[in-house]
Parts: structure tokens; C-alpha cells; sequence
């Protein structure tokens, strides 16, 4: 007898307010004439432009932590059953390529798959499915079926639950709250200047704030090098912005550490669904600039996962 779940799904899948998406010929075309069609073409803009292949399945994804998600279980379920067959569409996720690139992720094609315009996105048999863990649930129902890396919702509602609960956690919390000290810390340098300016203007009234917040003030003759100051004042200088979410994404390590140490992965001690998804973030925590050595268990955890051929595999995909 099917699980009621599933027939849920099927109901979903007919009742889906999201019609099928369309294909798009770029997928059928030779690697020369594929890498041509990236490039936008205004005939393209008007036209739903889904790829077109005779897979299943496909993922628009980018080498991310929330691509490296579907990519790990595709791999996982490949491993374990053989498949399903899927196409991977690499899409791009810079701004600088909107209304340029045919693939990037805010093309009016790509909108009709994921509406929020953000990778990763799949489609199964034209039905469209957008969000990270809602693929991974999507895919582990439909493709898991001896439950290796998911918990049945009719069988083991608990296990279910408890896996919704890690997902929801690492999906509402580390994954935004990392993003966020990525882009503050990486890409977002006038949150720093904007910090000098008030060091300079010495518009820190409070002692501790200008020790934590300003280091080399005085002595002034550093901005006499302004590359070098701008330099050293990244790699020291701590704007708010930058502390609140790095200070955030080490408290949600930190109940990681402590879940962890109870056990050897998060749900009912099986590696499973809720595993990928975070460990997609917090592998790459030193870029982040959170040191694993602070996070014994969550580092241990991390090489467990990252010794699996199929984890490997997902992240070369
Ligand atoms: N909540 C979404 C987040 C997806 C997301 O932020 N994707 C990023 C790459 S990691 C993206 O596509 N960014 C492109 C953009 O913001 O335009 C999910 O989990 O799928």
C-alpha cells in the first residue's frame, strides 16, 4: 500500500496553483552551441526556458552551499538505488549578469521555476520544487524509499518531526545568519570604511567600544596608508553588522556542539537529510571566519561526513 504521504504529493503535484514548466532547448544543443545560448538573447526573455532533456529531473544549481545540498543527496540516492537520472543547469547567481546571461537566476525563465529567483531549484517531470530543504524533503520522499536518509512521516512521525526540527534550524538560522557574516565580512567593504570614517572622526565616545572597534586609533600616521589601513582594518576591525552575525552563526554552532556530543549525527543518530543540509553551511565555516578548532564535536561530525565517496561526489558535481 503507497504511504498516505505520497498520495498527498500526487494530490499537490494536480492541484499545483505552478503549471508545468516548459523546455528549453539548450540542454539539447552541443557543448559549444550550450555555452553560446548562455548568452542572453532578447527572443529568449519573452519565452518560458526551462531546460529539455530526457532526465527526470533537473537542478539549477551553483556551486554554494545551498547548490551543494541537492547535489550530496542526488549523489547519495545514486549511490544507494542507482539513480534517479538527473541534468544539472549551471546557473549564475551574479548580479552583473542580469539581462546579460541566459542562465543567471533572475531571468524571466528561470522566475517561472523558482519565484524567488535563488538557486537551488529542481524540476521533476515539468513540477517545479524551489528552497533547499524542500527539495531534499521532496526528493527523499519520492526517491528514499527504503528511508536511508529520511524518516517516514506515516511510519516514524517523531523521527519526521525531529528531522523538520534540524532542517527548520540550519534553514531559518545558521544558513541566513552565515550568509549574512559572509556578506558583511566578504563582500560588503564600505560596511568597514564606513567604520574607519567614524574612527577617524573619533565619533566612538565610549573607551571599550573605540578598543574593541577601532585598534589603531591613534596612531594616525597609518592613514597615511590607506590600502594598508583598509587592509589590517578588515582583518581586525569588527563593525556591527559583522559581529552580530558571526556572533549568531557561533551560538547556532554551538548547539550543534552540544547535540553532537550526545550523539554521532542529528536525527535518531543516522546520517541523514538534516546532516546535508547543514553540513552544506558549516564546512565552510573557516571561510566565515568561525575556527572549527572552538567546535570539537561539529569538526568531527564534518570529517565523517566529508569521508563519504558520495559526498565527494556532490560536492564535485
Ligand atoms: N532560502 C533559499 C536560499 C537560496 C539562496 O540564497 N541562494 C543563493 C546562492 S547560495 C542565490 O541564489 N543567490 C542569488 C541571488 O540572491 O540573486 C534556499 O534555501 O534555497
Amino acid at each position: 500500500m503507497r504511504p498516505a504521504f505520497a498520495v498527498g504529493i500526487k494530490h499537490v503535484i494536480r492541484a499545483s496553483s505552478r503549471p508545468p514548466v516548459k523546455a528549453n532547448p539548450s540542454l539539447s544543443l552541443s557543448p559549444v552551441a550550450f555555452t553560446r545560448s548562455l548568452i542572453w538573447s532578447r527572443a529568449e526573455t519573452t519565452t518560458s526556458m526551462a531546460a529539455k532533456t530526457d532526465k527526470p529531473i533537473v537542478l539549477y544549481t551553483a556551486p554554494t552551499p545551498n547548490g551543494f545540498a541537492p547535489q550530496i543527496l542526488f549523489e547519495e540516492l545514486k549511490a544507494t538505488y542507482g539513480g534517479p537520472e538527473y541534468e544539472k543547469v549551471a546557473m549564475s547567481i551574479r548580479d552583473a549578469d542580469i539581462g546579460k546571461v541566459h542562465n543567471q537566476v533572475k531571468s524571466p525563465w528561470f522566475l517561472e521555476i523558482n519565484p524567488n529567483g535563488r538557486i537551488p531549484a529542481i524540476t521533476h517531470e515539468g513540477f517545479p520544487v524551489f528552497e533547499t530543504s524542500a527539495i531534499l524533503v521532496y526528493l527523499a520522499q519520492h526517491f528514499d524509499k527504503d528511508n536511508k536518509f529520511h524518516h517516514d512521516p506515516v511510519k516514524d512521525p517523531k523521527g519526521y518531526s525531529e528531522e523538520l526540527q534540524w532542517l527548520f534550524f540550519t534553514h531559518g538560522g545558521i544558513g541566513p545568519m552565515q550568509g549574512q557574516a559572509n556578506h558583511f565580512n566578504l563582500y560588503a567593504p564600505e560596511k568597514i570604511t564606513e567604520a574607519l570614517d567614524q574612527c577617524k572622526a573619533r565619533q566612538i565616545t565610549s573607551t571599550s567600544t573605540r578598543m574593541r572597534r577601532c585598534p589603531f586609533f591613534p596612531p594616525a600616521p597609518l592613514f597615511l596608508f590607506p590600502q594598508l589601513t583598509k587592509h589590517l582594518s578588515t582583518l581586525f576591525l569588527r563593525p556591527y553588522a559583522i559581529n552580530r552575525y558571526l556572533n549568531e552563526t557561533k551560538r547556532l554552532y554551538g548547539v550543534l556542539e552540544s547535540e553532537l556530543a550526545k550523539r554521532d549525527y542529528l536525527v535518531g543518530n543516522q546520517y541523514g537529510i538534516a546532516d546535508i543540509k547543514a553540513f552544506a553551511w558549516v564546512r565552510a565555516a573557516e571561510r566565515t571566519g568561525v575556527s572549527l578548532a572552538e567546535f570539537p564535536k561539529v569538526k568531527a561530525w564534518i570529517d565523517r561526513i566529508e569521508e563519504r565517496p558520495a559526498v565527494k561526489a556532490g560536492l564535485a558535481v
